[in-house]
């Protein structure tokens, strides 16, 4: 039984985590750099082409947003990472992020969104870390996998796999360019939440 995900809605947007409703449906939240695509994917993941606000300018907007599809909820959390903010509204997005997961929330899976092309990084390393340590079910989402070849994908892959310590059979290789990868990424959304 499929999730109809193209009947995604915007539920609401949130500036503190205090406003937060509480948990009532399964939460699938996809977390990542500014930058990284998450907008981008999660637009693909719902066929839609503009539920989620993909932007030219990043880090603009640091805001809880819930998606409704189908009874479960899509969380966007905001992106991290982005160098050109003062450090309150860093903070801000800091405590929003953890405000989030320090809540009584029924967490299904936490897409952590990474883009390919690069190498770990700090900022991804500590969030990968804090979900492991946090026992939250989580897969890595490798974004914009069209900038490689396939073979350089597969092998940039195996490689973050490494340096991440995470098995390469929790990392989904996507694009929301080509559609790469969103089919599976939707059966682990999907698993996650029957
Ligand atoms: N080539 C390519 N570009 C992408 C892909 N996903 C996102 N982008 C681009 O990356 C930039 C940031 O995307 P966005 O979804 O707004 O990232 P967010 O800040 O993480 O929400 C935009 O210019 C997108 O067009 C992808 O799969 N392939
Ligand atoms: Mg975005």
């Amino acid at each position: 039984m499929g999730i109809k995900f193209e009947t995604a809605r915007f539920e609401a947007a949130f500036g503190t985590a205090e406003q937060l409703p509480e948990s009532t449906t399964p939460e699938v939240a996809f977390a990542g750099r500014s930058n990284v695509g998450k907008s981008s994917l999660i637009n693909k993941v719902v066929r839609r082409k503009a539920l989620a606000r993909t932007s030219s300018q990043p880090g603009k907007t640091a805001n809880i947003n819930f998606y409704l599809v189908d009874g479960i909820r899509l969380v966007d959390l905001p992106g991290y990472g982005f160098a050109k903010v003062s450090g309150k509204e860093r903070q801000r997005w800091a405590d929003l992020i953890s405000g989030y997961f320090d809540q009584e929330r029924s967490f299904n899976l936490v897409v952590a969104l990474v883009d390919i092309r690069h190498d770990a990084q700090k900022l991804d390393v500590q969030m990968l870390d804090f979900l492991a340590d946090a026992e939250l079910p989580f897969v890595v989402a490798l974004t914009k996998a069209d900038k490689l070849s396939r073979a350089k994908a597969d092998q940039q892959a195996a490689r973050l796999a490494k340096q991440f310590g995470i098995p390469r059979s929790q990392m989904v290789v996507t694009s929301a360019e080509k559609g790469t990868g969103i089919d599976e990424l939707r059966r682990r959304i999907e698993d996650a939440c029957n």
